[in-house]
């Protein structure tokens, strides 16, 4: 991969134009965001794509919905033929690049649903990035099988 190399660059010439930078950062936007239903008291998971158009990596480093008790960034990793999810401090967004936030990977985790997450519903959670700020999008509430969003392009894909 060439992220690290050019990481390196572009921290370099932000270097060489300190407060322009943080100005000219178009921030991130998030396309696709969906769950899974869910019950009462259960969890559930976040996913979504997230962009961002900017010249310098951002990260989300915490999100919080009004449903859940807490909401918890997670990672999902194959150990020994184990799949199992952890709690991690950032997901990084790289500078012109995507992130995806997709079953067996990144994700979003609500913790303590005060109410059910119902098919058809849209659920409002507000994400916080480094640079970008908060973001609030509303997850679309799919099936409890579903593995993407419904009506979404295929992986990878784009909404325009
Ligand atoms: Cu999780």
């Amino acid at each position: 991969m060439t992220i690290l190399t050019r990481r390196a660059a572009l921290g370099a010439a932000l270097l060489l134009v300190p407060g322009i930078a943080a100005a000219q950062q178009p921030g991130v936007t998030v396309a696709a965001p969906w769950t899974r239903a869910a019950g009462q008291g259960g969890t559930g998971a976040g996913f979504m794509t997230l962009h961002n158009a900017g010249t310098a990596p951002d990260r989300l480093v915490s999100a919080r919905a009004a449903i859940a008790r807490t909401v918890e960034l997670h990672s999902h990793t194959n150990d020994n033929g184990v799949m199992r999810m952890r709690p991690v401090p950032v997901i990084e967004v790289p500078a012109g690049g995507e992130v995806q936030l997709r079953p067996s990977g990144f994700h979003l985790m609500l913790i303590g649903l005060a109410a059910p997450l119902r098919q058809g519903e849209r659920i409002p959670v507000t994400l916080v990035f480094e640079r970008a700020g908060e973001v609030t999008v509303e997850l679309s509430v799919e099936s409890a099988g579903a593995r993407g969003p419904a009506g979404a392009p295929a992986a990878g894909g784009h909404h325009h």
